[in-house]
């Protein structure tokens, strides 16, 4: 053990610059150099949000990086970054890196350095004495959508094959669970249709629960480059930087969502305004949609919704006389009672009207951390490698012969999900569990409560960057990990661009890898064997390829890290027969010359959408429309606590927690330094709260302070706070989609009243 660790230790001081540093001409001006040599700078893809931009880092004459700028010529971003982009370095020099393993002494209560060696047979010995008293099922994990794919695919591999765990789930729970199972159940896979360029491509787009401005700031970027002088709808219940940016702004009620999309869908259908053959050759189901939507006329829908019928008429009229109409949504959506739905009543509304497969079309989620796309594929949590079922034996057989393990350690079945987990940890079901790159004590919803069910838990492992976050605080066992920038993988983007990212920096003290530290955990547990073939990130990328072959996420023609460095990144699919176009498109964008802001617009881009042919994924080829009366929200303001809590993102400097963002003097500059929450100008007068005056917002589950910011975003009875201040989920209500299980985390009741102390 003490060897193997000493060798992982010297490994990471060998060249930190491998087989990605390439020749400044390979990126993009024009001639491209036959061997790849090294010469200072890196390609690597930023390690925040989904949009995935390409960075370039430069490296100082000692190998360590300097500084990163925007890859110019990278089809995502095109030379523009945002704060977080251009501050990616600093959180790994923070000075509250967690450097040693730390475990809590339990005479101090406090946590105290330890070797690795000893923190690992800590890890196990307490692991396995869990399961040798409660069952195999007794430990658990929670992940993220924040590590390269061939970390997140050896940790759920680790837990399910080798460790004989069950239950798992990670944040992407609380973000894409919803988009997930939308797509499943009605493309029959998890895939989003598009790419980039339909931002640029869409005569009509809709940006419903979506404050991309804030959220995603590149993409932001790539609809104002749109020539088509577009029609841009933002549906959210604030006036957004997004909404003001916006040709219109419609205020929906919160929760309203399902009333005015099924609304619209009504009065399509009463104009005769939707694509009859695209529907006959391509879609299942719509029979029954009319059938149903006939109850849903504008006025119905107008009061539950809180849109007029004449705007939802108006809509409706916008759609129909759209050249190129999309649909993109995020956690308006996606975080709600009943959001499944809502993101197929998207879904529904761009298959019955022909607005898929097309340029500037699509019903698109936009996915929120930089690796949730492969969290929702390779995590092996809710479903099984490459979006194949547990349940399913052919399914089992395969990644048994695929992966060379006996298929009996493929568990049959599904795991629970994040809140079941949870539910488990009070029930005494659940007795240790492990919390990878995500910081559940805070971010997690109506946590007040996760604090206290820490007392009852045997034992809490926590692995990430710093010893400080709100969960590390409360860890038995701390592991000291490795950030974006100190490793390599890959990541997949919003529009399932496969990418690379760098090892351009050492990490500190003794942390290392998540994928080190889960190869220690392998051979520890006795389980090296097992997996002999995990050896290194490319390694596993070599059996993620051959996972995905066959598969609608095939990318089995992607040849190697250095291919995917090369390009720009590759979307899926990309199977072997399709390499060969894709390289020369690639070529061909880069042999024309023109300015770099125009390189990912040029026709032959190599970029691609899904559905060009009309047939979706599902049996028989078609697209499926659901549909379910709209339920009312499981906690509506009354009169103890009048106002709607909305909660989200309050700026483009900020990442959740704060954990990584906090950590640059630069960011910090650009952002709240304490919580506030956002309330009408009437309200405030009405209560006396003035601008900057501490107030108390309390729900039935908790009560904090913040400072008031009396605005005319918000409107009269609602209320906005961000998600970044630790305090804001001791609001929150914990309800759930019932078929994503996702929470809904912009919709409780509240109370504000002026502090008193
Ligand atoms: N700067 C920054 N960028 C980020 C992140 C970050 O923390 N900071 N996080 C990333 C991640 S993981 C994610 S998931 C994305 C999230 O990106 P977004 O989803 O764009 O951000 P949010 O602010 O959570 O929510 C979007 C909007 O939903 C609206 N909304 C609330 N309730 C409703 C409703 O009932 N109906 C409708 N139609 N709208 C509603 C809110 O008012 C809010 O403006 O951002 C990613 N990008
Ligand atoms: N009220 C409210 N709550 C919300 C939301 C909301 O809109 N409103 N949004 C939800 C959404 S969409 C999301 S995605 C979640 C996000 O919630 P979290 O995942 O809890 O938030 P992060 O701050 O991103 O936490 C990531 C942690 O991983 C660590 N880390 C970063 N990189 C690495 C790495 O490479 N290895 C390891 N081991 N650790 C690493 C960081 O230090 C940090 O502690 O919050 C959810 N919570
Ligand atoms: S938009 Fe997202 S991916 Fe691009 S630089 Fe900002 S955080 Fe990074
Ligand atoms: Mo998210």
């Amino acid at each position: 053990m003490t060897i193997v660790v000493e060798n992982l230790l010297r490994a990471r001081s060998g060249p930190m610059t491998s087989e990605l540093v390439l020749h400044p001409a390979q990126f993009g001006l024009g001639r491209v150099p036959a061997r790849v040599r090294p010469l200072g700078t890196v390609r690597s893809t930023c390690g925040f949000c989904a949009t995935g931009c390409g960075l370039k880092v430069h490296l100082g004459a000692d190998g360590a990086a300097i500084n990163v700028s925007p890859d110019t010529d990278y089809p995502v971003n095109l030379g523009m970054a945002c704060p977080k982009g251009w501050e990616a370095l600093t959180p790994l020099r923070a000075r509250d890196r967690a450097t040693m393993p730390l475990v809590r002494d339990p005479s101090a209560d406090r946590l105290v350095p330890t070797s690795w060696p000893t923190a690992i047979a800590t890890f196990v010995s307490r692991m396995k004495a869990i399961q040798a008293r409660h069952g195999n099922e007794a430990i658990a994990f929670l992940s993220t959508g924040q590590i390269p794919t061939e970390e997140m695919a050896f940790l759920g591999a680790l837990f399910k094959f080798g460790m004989g765990g069950l239950h798992c789930d990670s944040n992407t729970r609380q973000c894409m669970a919803t988009a997930h199972v939308a797509y499943k159940q009605s493309f029959g896979f998890d895939a989003p249709p598009y790419t980039y360029r339909d931002f640029e491509e869409s005569d009509v787009m809709f940006f419903v629960g979506a404050n991309p401005a804030i959220a995603h700031p590149i993409l932001w970027q790539r609809v104002m480059r749109n020539p088509h002088r577009p029609e841009i709808v933002v549906i959210d219940p604030r006036r957004t930087e997004t909404a003001m940016a916006a040709t219109r702004h419609v205020a929906i009620a919160p929760k309203g969502d399902l009333w005015l999309f099924y609304g619209i869908a009504h009065e399509l259908i009463a104009h005769g305004a939707v694509d009859e053959r695209f529907i006959a050759s391509h879609t299942s189901g719509y029979a029954e949609l009319e059938t149903f939507l006939a109850d849903y006329s504008p006025e119905v829908c107008a009061e539950p919704s809180g849109v007029p019928a004449s705007t939802i008429r108006e809509l409706a009229t916008l759609i129909e006389r759209g050249r190129a109409v999309s649909f993109w949504w995020t956690m308006g959506v996606n975080q709600g009672h009943e959001s499944t739905r809502v993101a197929q009543s998207l879904i529904n509304l761009a298959l019955m009207t022909g607005n898929i497969g097309r340029p500037g079309t699509g019903a698109n989620s936009i996915t929120g951390q930089c690796n949730a796309m492969g969290s929702r594929l390779f995590a092996n949590v809710t479903s099984l490698f490459g979006g194949r079922a547990f349940d399913k034996q052919a399914d089992r057989e395969e990644v048994a012969s695929i992966l060379e393990v006996p298929e009996q350690v493929i568990p049959s079945r599904a795991s629970w999900a994040y809140d079941q987990i949870i539910d488990g940890i009070e029930s005494g079901a659940i007795r240790g569990l492990w919390v990878i790159a995500t910081n559940p004590a805070h971010s997690w919803i109506n946590h007040g409560r996760f604090r206290a069910l820490r007392e009852k838990l045997e034992v809490l492992v926590v692995q990430d960057m710093y010893a400080t976050s709100e969960t590390a605080r409360t860890a038995d066992l701390v592991l000291p990990a490795a950030g974006w920038g100190e490793k390599t993988g890959t990541f997949i983007n919003s529009e399932r661009r496969i990418s690379v990212i760098s090892k351009v920096a050492r990490a500190p003290g003794e942390a290392l890898s998540d994928f080190a530290i889960f190869r220690l955990i392998a051979d520890a547990w006795g389980r090296g064997e097992l997996f002999r073939r995990w050896s290194s990130p490319e390694a596993v990328f070599g059996l993620l390829k051959e996972l995905s072959r066959g598969r609608p996420c095939d990318f089995s023609g992607v040849e190697s890290y250095e291919h995917l460095a090369r390009l720009g990144g590759i979307q899926w699919p990309c199977r072997g027969e399709d390499a060969e176009a894709i390289d020369a498109a690639h070529h061909e964008r880069l042999r024309r010359p023109s300015s770099p802001l125009e390189g990912a617009s040029r026709e032959n881009s190599g970029e691609r959408r899904l559905f060009a042919d009309g047939r979706f994924f599902t049996s028989d080829g078609r697209a499926r429309f659901h549909f379910s009366p709209p339920q009312p929200p499981p906690e509506r303001p009354d009169e103890a606590f009048p106002f709607w809590l909305n909660t989200g993102r309050g700026s483009s400097a900020q990442w959740h927690t704060g954990s990584r963002t906090n950590k640059s003097d630069v960011l910090r500059k650009l952002a709240p330094t304490q919580l506030y929450v956002e309330i009408a100008v009437e309200d405030a007068g009405r209560l006396a709260i003035e601008s900057g005056e501490r107030v108390a917002v309390s729900s039935r589950r908790g009560r904090v302070e913040a400072e008031a910011l009396v605005t005319s975003t918000v409107r009269p009875g609602q209320v906005f706070m961000p998600m970044h201040f630790d305090g804001v989920n001791t609001l929150t209500l914990p309800a759930f989609d019932p078929h994503s299980r996702q929470p809904s985390y912009k919709a409780a009741a509240v109370r504000v009243q002026k502090f008193e102390r």
